[in-house]
């Protein structure tokens, strides 16, 4: 193959998946990152078989065990009542839980070592659809294939005039790194399995939901869910501490730490494209396709949309990009928008409140395996 470029805008999970991809199929990548450093503020995260099978086919599965687990059960609460306690991989789904800042540390090493350039205190303002990024400072770059993944407020996207619909969900959610406070915990509850993902709804007297997700033997990753029209609940940078140890005592050591901390509260939203690719532009992540958390896939759809990219583009001659972007949006895209409807459907119903999530077709993201090339003849839908 003769020496293809690619300009990606953003080193967010989407844009360094897109990166290391391309890079092992030959491509030469550099990666803007407006950033001053490479770094991801966020808190926790759980992968699937979607990601899991990416970072193998990256060869990184044993870094990524080194400081992730696998929790026992995946269980519901309604009240603090138990109403379902799943196994994921006794019903036949890989899973990992994890800090953003790892998994990122983890994309942002393997990239280098893959030959990415990544530069940091560079800000894209736009691209154009003949394939170049343009920069803040006025210069513009070219390349064969131009990636935005550069967010929710996506430059790449509104500069190229893409339209898109919007949904924001009744909730949001404040979510925290804090120590795990096991022991704790296990004095307040001892029956309890504090390794558990579990995730405390509680609807009366008010909506107040707390995932908590232990994300590797010393960091919890804890989510606190509040309607958007609930000053006291939604409060941030400092949470109410009285509101919430009031509705989840149990819960009082690791709700402390968090109260020690900045939060942002974040209104769960769903973006919905005209298009995903305009030209030589494909954009991924929530450039593309933001959705609501419910089914933990934001981040999973972004990476596995970076790797079926990266596959696409190589298998195309280049003079043909254009052509493979819309068929690679065709036959991947799908999946996205059900997984952003289901997620959306979740956060508009409080589904999830039910508990046994783990069914029919609200597996079908997690079970995906873009690495899989007969994946399309086995799809759930
Ligand atoms: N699952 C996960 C999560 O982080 C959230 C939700 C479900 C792993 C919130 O970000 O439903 O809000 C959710």
């Amino acid at each position: 193959m003769t020496s293809r470029h690619a300009e990606i805008s953003g080193a967010g999970f989407a844009g360094l998946t897109a990166a290391i991809a391309l890079a092992q199929r030959g491509w030469s990548v550099r990666v803007h990152e407006k950033g001053e450093s490479l770094r991801e503020q966020g808190a926790g995260i759980v992968l699937w078989q979607n990601t899991l099978s990416v970072l193998d086919a990256f060869g990184l599965s044993d870094e990524i065990a080194e400081r992730s687990m696998v929790p026992p059960f995946y269980e519901t609460r309604m009240q603090n009542t138990i109403v379902s306690d799943e196994d994921p991989l006794a019903l036949g789904i890989p899973w990992r839980t994890m800090t953003r800042p790892f998994l990122h540390s983890v994309l942002s090493k393997a990239a280098k070592a893959a030959g990415v350039e990544i530069a940091t205190g560079s800000e894209v303002v736009g691209a154009t659809e003949a394939g170049a990024l343009k920069l803040a400072d006025g210069s513009e770059v070219e390349a064969d294939l131009i990636v935005g993944a550069d967010g929710v407020a996506s430059p790449t996207r509104d500069s190229l005039g893409i339209g898109y619909d919007r949904w924001h969900a009744k909730d949001g959610i404040t979510r925290f790194l804090v120590p795990r406070r096991k022991e704790d915990l296990q004095k307040i509850e001892p029956d309890t399995e504090w390794d558990n993902v579990i995730d405390f709804w509680n609807l009366e007297p008010r909506v107040l939901r707390v995932l908590y997700t232990p994300a590797n033997a010393e960091e919890l990753y804890i989510a606190l869910m509040a309607p958007a029209d609930d000053a006291e609940g939604s409060a941030v940078p400092t949470i109410n501490l009285e509101v919430w140890t009031s509705i989840h005592p149990q819960l009082t050591p690791v709700l402390e730490e968090a109260a020690k901390i900045e939060g942002k509260y974040f209104r769960y939203q769903t973006n919905r494209l005209e298009t995903w690719t305009k030209g030589r532009v494909a954009l991924i992540g929530d450039a593309a396709h933001a959705m609501a958390p419910a089914l933990a896939q934001g981040g999973g759809c972004a990476m596995m949309n970076a790797y079926t990219l990266a596959e696409a583009v190589s298998a195309a001659e280049v003079g043909d990009l254009p052509d493979a972007l819309t068929e690679w949006e065709r036959i991947e895209r799908p999946y996205t928008d059900r997984c952003q409807d289901r997620s959306q459907n979740f956060a508009d119903t409080r589904g999830m409140a039910q508990g046994g999530q783990f069914v029919g077709e609200s597996n079908e993201t997690a079970l995906y395996d873009p690495t899989d090339p007969h994946r399309h003849d086995h799809a759930i839908a």
